[in-house]
């Protein structure tokens, strides 16, 4: 059988699920910037694009110099090609204009450009998280587009995806009917889908969440922890093992591939903030393909897509992937 191209699935998508014109040169261009950061990703210390820069981004987080290059080439990407509103990424304070020499789309693209960025230097996984929304109405109003613009829940995301930038270079995608997985072909330049239906086990014996925070979190997380921890012999009846490598992307394909359960749990280091992770370009994305895939997410109270967000960079707790486990630690929440 003939391999399937992104591209030709995006066609078929048209033909079967009306998926428009535009949505679709959207998800090509991200995937070309993908390839283009997958590219300089591949490069390291060869290419010089190692380290830090002497900026902070609008978190006070120290950039490096491979999330602003990366954050470049999405924007470079997606300005000029007529199908975009506006952008919103982790790396810039405000929502990104679309340039007034080039036509404006339907639709806004939010992203993290580079995911994990403090694996660059070590040579482990990163990743670039994208969700797509469509524009509101902007009852004839002109000039630039606000951030209320952006401030949609994750149910109206009509598109969400990540490339991981690993041993292989993948792409994950959803387009609200499942989940595909597209490898990365080197030599013809393509991703070639090679998962045709992700799907993520209901329940499961492995978790994934940064052990050192442990004193600084609530108790309905400390008491589920400790109860995976104690095994066969606990109330879980089960033993569990560990993963953590740092990067969500890395540990979202990780389920997404074989199963588990996320965790990024508010915490008391920064307590007016309510978790670590960001709603628009990580947990949401995340949780529309999680979704897709079977699993379940929520920020231990509510469905993580339900959110209204209130400001672009807001952040949230994150607990997601088999169900089973998401519902366990929600209802210890609720409690
Ligand atoms: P960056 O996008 O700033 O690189 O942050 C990555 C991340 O938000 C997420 O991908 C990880 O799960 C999390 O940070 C790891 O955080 P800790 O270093 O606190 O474990």
């Amino acid at each position: 059988m003939s391999r399937v191209t992104l591209s030709r699935y995006l066609i078929e998508q048209t033909r079967s699920h009306n998926t428009p014109a535009d949505l679709r040169f959207l998800i090509e261009v991200v995937a070309r910037a993908c390839k283009a950061i997958s590219h300089q990703v591949s490069k390291g210390a060869l290419g010089g694009v190692l380290g830090s820069m002497e900026t902070e981004n609008v978190q006070g987080e120290v950039q490096k110099k491979l999330d602003v290059l990366s954050n470049e080439i999405l924007l470079e990407a997606n300005e000029w090609g007529g199908h975009l509103a506006g952008m919103a990424s982790e790396e810039m304070d405000k929502a990104y204009q679309i340039p007034g020499r080039y036509p404006k789309g339907a639709y806004l693209l939010v992203f993290d450009p580079l995911d994990g960025s403090s694996n660059i230097d070590v040579n482990v996984s990163v990743g670039t998280i994208f969700s797509v929304l469509r524009c509101p109405n902007r009852n004839g109003q002109s000039g630039d587009l606000g951030e209320e613009a952006f401030l949609q829940p994750g149910t109206e995301q009509v598109a969400a995806g990540y490339a991981i930038y690993g041993p292989q270079t993948m792409l994950i995608l959803t387009l609200g009917n499942g989940v595909k997985g597209f490898t990365l072909d080197r030599e013809l330049g393509s991703f070639v889908l090679t998962h045709d239906n992700m799907r993520v086990p209901e329940t499961t014996q492995e978790f994934a969440i940064n052990m050192s925070n442990q004193r600084h979190w609530e108790p309905p997380v400390k008491r589920y922890v400790e109860e995976l921890l104690a095994g066969k012999t606990g109330p879980l009846g089960k033993d569990y093992n560990m993963r953590w490598v740092a990067a969500m992307v890395a540990d979202v394909h990780r389920i997404l591939t074989r199963g588990g359960l996320f965790m990024y749990p508010r915490d008391s280091r920064e307590p007016e903030k309510p978790g670590k992770l960001r709603l628009m370009y990580e947990a949401n994305p995340m949780s529309f393909i999680i979704e897709q895939a079977g699993g379940a997410s929520t920020n231990g109270l509510q469905r993580i897509l339900d959110i209204q967000p209130t400001s672009l960079h807001q952040r949230v707790a994150v607990f997601l992937g088999s169900k089973q486990e998401v519902e366990r630690v929600t209802a210890y929440h609720q409690e």
